[in-house]
């Protein structure tokens, strides 16, 4: 539960590795072990010395006061529940939970903006697999929460925010920095509470974090007035839950899970349609093993992505508006469609009544609230996909399934992502291809959104859970760098690749200074079209090329970069571009390499709006250059 940070920042270039005695003394930390009894000797004194460490002495220094501020109760419960790190920004009433912070044994990262700190909680929960945190104090820290809470409970991750409140009593007196955040919030979280007696204060947030990060994940937030930071009490280390309510189920039923194994027994032309539930349920190896065995085409959403290695011959990479042809027609075509952790969101569907009009539907979920919510399913199979594949994986044939795979492919022979590769001038698909190349497949990416994001999905080959960070269900622009920095944060060791757009990087660009304090070596990568891309491209295809509010001036984001501290690099030309995403990948500080890329590129194919999915655009285009 303790790894290596929780005594303090690694940085990439000095990876410190754990001595027994060390691995020892955090393992019984982890374990709540706040006491020892014992007599030293020269065989136990690197144990000994490790006890008498820094964490070790704030913890027992604790011991002497029974009674407990409602603050320090706060971060004691945090450090219980295995935080290690956490983003935040202060104010007046969360005052007295960062001066218990101050000596805290927990890192803390300071964004620029608070909506920052929760796209950064949130990454760091996406790359890690553990839970962000992230702190704000009442009112306007609140309300700059709002955007980050949306996105991380559209792509079902696990947060929790914690925000300071005013005063009890001046509660709905419209104090000074008072926001109803409960409110605001409750359309943006899984779950939100206001603790109004410090009683309530250890459980509620033990509460938090099981509700976040449990079934399907989501952010939670817990407001905390300032007068229950500051009140004290005796406060009870076994305090427990109470979630009547909050039922789990994680085992399938096992008629259900026979029935799917049936379907994809007997089916000719079956497709996995696979979503982020993969990547939360830990269940990739699962799904390796299942395409494997019953031998069976994958495609990803874009929160998918990772999920399958897309190098296997099974895979035929993203689905939906902006996806392969190749995955769209094996959809439409296909008599058995199994989706597993995805929730047949429109970008997906396209018109939902055209949509994979000849399947047979099987979908497993965690969630019974998207079982038939868009498309209606044939066999739901509700609980937790690591443990259903499991058992699908027992009771599923090997099946060659010839003419199915021949068909497939000569759609991936006809209709492969392309572009023109004899440009001169910088083609934003040839950014990320040699992205791809040089890093070997092996980076952390993080996007903006808009076009910028549909070439990371299409043109870099992901193969590991946990490597693509995107806003997918809000489409959040400015995710993309805050999220590098919380990716960066749970992964000193990886390279990590933001992929933005000039817009959508210029929407949180000060975190750019949250990097450099904290010597994150993160590399961004604009692809700088000069437009809002994406919203251009309708407006060519759908508005007569009536480019309205779609161009914006851009600064020089090198001397951005390096005003702010980090390395700044322009590219133009074609022939640059592998010369400056070496120089870029050698860095040790924040990286901001501007790509002027060609202005006017379109991302293809696109199934539009109202559209089936074999209804794609574009294809005539991605032939004549394939
Ligand atoms: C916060 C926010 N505002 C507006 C939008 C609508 N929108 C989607 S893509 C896009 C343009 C993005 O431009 P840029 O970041 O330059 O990316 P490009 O498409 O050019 O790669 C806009 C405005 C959004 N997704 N998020
Ligand atoms: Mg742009």
């Amino acid at each position: 539960m303790f790894s290596r940070r929780f005594f303090g920042r690694v940085r990439p270039e000095s990876i410190e590795y754990l001595t027994g005695a060390q691995i020892v003394v955090r393992t019984l930390l982890g374990l709540g072990v706040d006491t020892i009894f014992g007599y030293t000797g020269s065989a136990l004194l690197p144990l000994f010395d490790e006890i008498n460490s820094e964490n070790w002495r704030y913890i027992m220094a604790k011991k002497s006061d029974e009674k407990k501020a409602g603050a320090e109760i706060i971060v004691d419960t945090l450090i219980e529940q295995g935080v290690e790190t956490m983003f935040g920004y202060p104010g007046g009433v969360v005052l007295p939970l960062f001066d218990r912070l101050y000596d805290a044994p927990i890192e803390f990262i300071i964004p620029r903006h608070e909506q920052g700190g929760c796209h950064m909680a949130d990454a760091y929960a996406r790359a890690s697999g553990k839970v962000g945190v992230v702190v704000a104090t009442s009112g306007p820290g609140a309300c700059n929460l709002t955007t980050g809470l949306a996105t991380a409970l559209m792509d079902s991750v696990p947060v929790v925010a914690l925000t300071g409140q005013v005063r009890t009593e001046l509660i709905g007196n419209d104090a000074f920095q008072e926001a109803d955040t409960t409110g605001i919030t409750r359309p943006v979280t899984k779950y939100n509470c206001i603790v109004k007696d410090i009683k309530d204060l250890a459980r509620t947030i033990r509460e938090a974090f099981y509700i976040a990060s449990t079934s399907r994940p989501g952010p939670v937030l817990v407001d905390i007035p300032v007068d229950v930071q500051v009140a004290r009490y005796e406060s009870d280390g076994q305090v427990k839950m109470n979630l009547p309510g909050y039922r789990i189920r994680t085992k399938g039923h096992a008629r259900q899970i026979s029935a799917a194994a049936a379907a994809i027994n007997k089916s000719e032309k079956p497709v996995l349609y696979v979503g982020g539930g993969i990547i939360i349920a830990n269940a990739s190896e699962e799904l390796r093993a299942l395409a494997q065995k019953a031998h069976l085409p994958v495609t990803m959403t874009l929160l998918g992505l990772g999920s399958f290695d897309q190098n296997r011959p099974e895979s035929l990479d993203m689905l939906g508006m902006h996806g392969s042809a190749y995955a769209n027609y094996a959809v439409q075509e296909c008599d058995l469609l199994i989706a597993v952790g995805a929730r047949f969101d429109d970008r997906v569907t396209g018109k939902v009544k055209g949509f994979a009009p000849n399947a047979k539907i099987v979908h497993i979920d965690i969630d019974p609230t998207s079982i038939s919510k868009n498309v209606n399913v044939d066999i739901p199979v509700v609980g937790d996909a690591k443990y259903i594949l499991t058992e699908l994986v027992k009771e599923v044939e090997h099946r060659e399934r010839a003419p199915w795979f021949k068909k497939i492919a000569e759609w991936k022979k006809k209709f492969p992502f392309s572009y023109d590769k004899n440009a001169s001038v910088v083609k934003p698909q040839y950014v990320i291809e040699e992205l791809c190349r040089q890093t070997k497949g092996e980076a952390i990416v993080t996007t903006g959104v808009g076009q910028n994001q549909m070439w990371a999905a299409q043109f870099f080959r992901f193969s590991r859970p946990r490597q693509f960070i995107s806003s997918g269900g809000l489409g959040t622009m400015g995710y993309g760098l805050p999220a590098a920095i919380g990716a960066q944060v749970a992964r000193p060791d990886a390279t990590v690749i933001d992929i933005d757009g000039d817009h959508s990087f210029n929407m949180t660009m000060t975190e750019l200074s949250t990097a450099v304090e904290n010597k994150l070596p993160i590399k961004v990568c604009i692809l700088n079209n000069g437009y809002m891309g994406m919203v251009r491209q309708w407006q060519e295809l759908f508005y007569n090329k009536r480019y309205s509010k779609t161009y914006l001036a851009n600064p020089d984001y090198a001397k951005v970069a390096e005003a702010l501290g980090a390395v700044g690099i322009t590219v133009e030309k074609a022939a640059d571009v592998p010369g400056a995403i070496k120089k870029m990948l050698g860095q040790k500080r924040p990286c901001v390499v501007d790509f002027r890329v060609e202005r006017e590129e379109n991302v293809w194919p696109m199934v539009a709006a109202g559209k089936s999915l074999n209804e794609m655009d574009g294809l005539d285009i991605m032939e004549s250059m394939a």
